[in-house]
């Protein structure tokens, strides 16, 4: 079991006894103990096997969640939280994923309407019961049937680095089949997508009921949905489905292409193919002649591709957007890649929420190659964060000056802020600080309820101040979790274009914000976009590739991306 895995079997522990009104200290317990695997630079797997280490080495981790992990990453199961899936089921989890519920009401809907999934609180509020119930209310029943498609969505689709973990171990999984010569994943995964539906599997092998057998046995399936000769599909941990087909070598490279997708990108092939008097699917590109159809590509994409006389598409870009006007002009973009960013201008310390301090936040950024970063703490209004305020900011920006000239431009450390845009307008720090800043971030994180023209408003105003640099997570977003606050962006990406200013492309796999469709929108509008991680720990510096990725599925290149230039080039963008 990888460590996300295992995390989130403790997340899901922590759901269910809060469900079950369970003591809080024990819920924080476990909660604790997911982020701490989570974040662990290691695999608790390998200690786990390893007879001269013990896994109370690591910190928060005590006897009782040490023998917890070790069975896990033993039997892949934990009876504990088996039987408490046996009282509350886990669809009726999802109804604590209703933003605005949480689990006290969700609790009290399943005990007093006995209500086991979504569809039935759907059904519930349609019939008026919801407002009917102590403590609810038509208010809360509007608010969760609003929020019932966020909560369903975020039952049948994983984040997009989950779907990675998976994928990565089945890879790892199935390359001990001796019969396996090729795998490949396929679909939204594979298009980067931030959220992924399933996983589909391509591979090629010279046996393949070896390797659907070897598939069966990957330690979370725990059911065989449906087996073929060439095609079969599982169910792993809570419901998530991956698909396995073998195909013929020849036909590798068209069924790559094909269900890789999306959709809508094929539907266009298949336009252009039949154009040219041909015919093209999963099996290869075919000239038809009276009866007979002539195989001219399948084995691998690029042919595929060239047979339609086109050149070789990132899937990133498999959208059915712009990619065929790029490739018709002869100008598909080079996507920027992880090894172009040189800094990241947005992260945490133990100043306010993060969980490493300046010094080991500015370690990190060497390890990880970076040559400018800047230290952005929250300030105050965000009280629970334990934001800075004034005087705290200029200490801290003391201590910056004094790292920078440690650390001799190995690194440079910018001295930042996030500073809030109040709910009434306005900047959470005073101007004559900001001022003294050499980056300032401008976010929303309070008044997310407010109306399009007030949250404009302020966006607009954040972004006329002179100190402040760039907007962070400009549509605040949580994929799975929150829609994106009312904004006008239109009126943002001209704002921003106006005054010079940046906005963010937030790399936390949970943010993803702005989102594909909106950082294509920012470059014809003329503004670069920072990506940036948000780190609130060491390992967070990892997002970087989260970000970068979706940046590619806007079909942005190097250029477009501020934090791609020399610390050089990118002072001159500051203001
Ligand atoms: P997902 O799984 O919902 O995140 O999204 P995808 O894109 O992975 O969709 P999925 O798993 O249903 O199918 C994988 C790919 O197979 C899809 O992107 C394109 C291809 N495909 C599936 N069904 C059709 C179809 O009816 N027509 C065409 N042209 N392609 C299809
Ligand atoms: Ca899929
Ligand atoms: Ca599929
Ligand atoms: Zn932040």
């Amino acid at each position: 079991m990888t460590n996300s895995q295992v995390a989130d079997v403790f997340d899901e522990i922590a759901d269910l006894l809060e469900f079950q009104n369970a003591n809080p200290y024990r819920v924080r317990a476990y909660r604790n103990a997911a982020r701490t695997i989570r974040d662990l630079t290691e695999p608790v797997s390998g200690i786990v096997d390893d007879p001269q280490r013990d896994l109370t080495e690591i910190e928060g981790i005590g006897e009782d969640l040490a023998q917890k992990i070790a069975t896990l990453c033993q039997t892949g199961q934990l009876p504990q939280h088996q039987e408490l899936l046996q009282k509350v089921p886990h669809s009726v989890l999802a109804l604590m994923r209703i933003p605005g519920l949480g689990p006290k009401k969700a609790a009290a809907l399943h005990r007093e309407l006995g209500v086991q999934s979504l569809d039935d609180v759907k059904k519930a509020c349609e019939e008026g019961k919801v407002r009917a119930l102590k403590g609810f209310g038509a208010t809360t029943e509007k608010t969760i049937l609003e929020g019932l498609t966020i909560a369903s969505a975020a039952e049948e689709r994983l984040y997009w680095y989950k779907a990675d973990d998976l994928a990565q171990s089945l890879i790892q999984h199935l390359r001990a089949c001796k019969s396996l010569e090729k795998i490949e994943a396929a679909g939204s995964y594979r298009r980067g997508k931030e959220t992924v539906g399933d996983l589909d599997f391509l591979v090629v092998s010279s046996d393949p009921e070896e390797v659907m057998d070897h598939f069966a046995t990957f330690e979370t399936v725990n059911k065989v949905l449906a087996r073929g000769d060439t095609k079969m599909a599982v169910r792993v941990g809570t419901g998530f489905q991956i698909d396995l087909r073998v195909v013929p070598r020849e036909s590798f490279g068209a069924a790559l292409q094909y269900f890789t997708g999306s959709k809508a990108h094929n539907i266009k092939i298949r336009g252009l193919a039949k154009d040219r008097g041909l015919k093209i699917n999963e099996y290869g590109v075919f000239r038809v002649q009276g009866e007979q159809e002539i195989q001219i590509a399948g084995a691998t994409e690029e042919e595929v591709y060239a047979a339609l006389d086109l050149p070789w598409f990132p899937p990133e870009i498999r959208e059915g957007r712009q990619e065929f006007e790029w490739a018709n002009a002869g100008e598909l973009p080079k996507l920027v890649e992880l090894d172009d960013i040189r800094g990241d201008l947005h992260m945490h310390t133990t100043e306010s929420d993060g969980k490493a301090s300046l010094e080991e936040m500015a370690q990190a950024a060497i390890a990880n190659k970076l040559k400018y970063i800047a230290i952005t703490d929250h300030s105050k209004r965000v009280s629970m964060a334990r934001g800075l305020d004034e005087k705290r900011l200029l200490a801290q920006w003391k201590e910056i000056d004094a790292l920078n000239e440690r650390l001799q431009k190995t690194l440079v450390v910018l001295k930042g802020v996030e500073c809030d845009i109040l709910e009434k307008g306005g900047m959470d720090i005073a101007d004559e600080v900001l001022a003294q800043a050499d980056w300032v971030i401008a976010s929303i994180h309070y008044g997310q309820r407010q109306s399009r023209e007030q949250i404009t408003q302020r966006i607009l105003e954040a972004l006329e101040n002179p100190h402040v640099d760039i907007v962070a997570h400009p549509t605040g977003r949580l994929i799975n979790r929150r829609e994106a606050y009312a904004v006008d962006i239109d009126a943002v990406f001209k704002a921003a274009r106006k005054h010079h200013k940046l906005l963010e492309l937030n790399a936390s796999p949970y943010r993803l914000d702005l989102n594909d469709v909106h950082c294509a929108a920012a470059k014809e509008h003329g503004v670069p976009i920072v990506i940036s991680t948000d780190a609130h720990s060491t390992e967070g510096l990892h997002d970087m590739r989260y970000g970068v990725l979706q940046a590619r599925r806007a079909g942005l290149t190097k250029a477009d991306i501020a934090n791609t230039r020399t610390w050089a080039q990118f002072k001159k963008l500051l203001t």
